[in-house]
């Protein structure tokens, strides 16, 4: 079985190191750790990445067209913005799920919309790490049954 990619946009290595008001204290390397383990229990490996650039996301999320059974992203800031993101989802035609660590819903006008949900099968935001564990269910499920974003 290919793994699945997790992938994290721009700022998201600041994770527990500041705002921890929003984005609460797990490290990236903690939310790393809780995603391999609540793949494992599901029977999938992960590939984890992170990146502040744009094209980078593009790039992995193209070789996730071969590499990988599906990819769950949190995009950060790009995901109100990146129609590269969302034409790059389309084209990579695997199951997908969008997910957020904060309720973006209720924050800012800004991040209430987003660029790449179109491009994916679901969107889940608002339970902190758990959004991770949750997004990786998701994908099993859709993995398992073969729907693709
Ligand atoms: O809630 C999420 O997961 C977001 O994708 C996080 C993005 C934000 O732009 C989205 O609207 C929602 C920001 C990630 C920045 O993470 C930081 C972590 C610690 C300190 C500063 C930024």
């Amino acid at each position: 079985m290919k793994p699945i990619y997790i992938l994290n946009g721009p700022n998201l290595n600041l994770l527990g190191l500041r705002e921890p008001a929003i984005y609460g204290s797990a490290t990236l390397k903690d939310v790393e750790a809780l995603c391999r383990a609540h793949a494992a229990g599901l029977g999938l490996s992960i590939e984890f990445r992170q990146s502040n650039i744009e094209g980078e996301l593009v790039t992995w999320i193209h070789e996730a067209r071969e590499k990988a059974s599906g990819i769950a992203i949190n995009a950060g800031a790009y995901t109100h913005t990146s129609i590269a993101l969302h034409d790059a989802l389309k084209a990579a035609d695997l199951p997908a799920v969008e997910l957020h660590l904060s309720n973006v819903h209720k924050r800012e006008a800004f991040r209430h919309h987003s660029a790449i949900a179109a491009a994916v099968n679901g969107v889940i935001c608002g339970f902190g790490p758990d959004s991770y564990a949750l997004a990786i269910s998701a994908l099993s499920n859709l993995i398992t049954t073969s729907k693709k974003g």
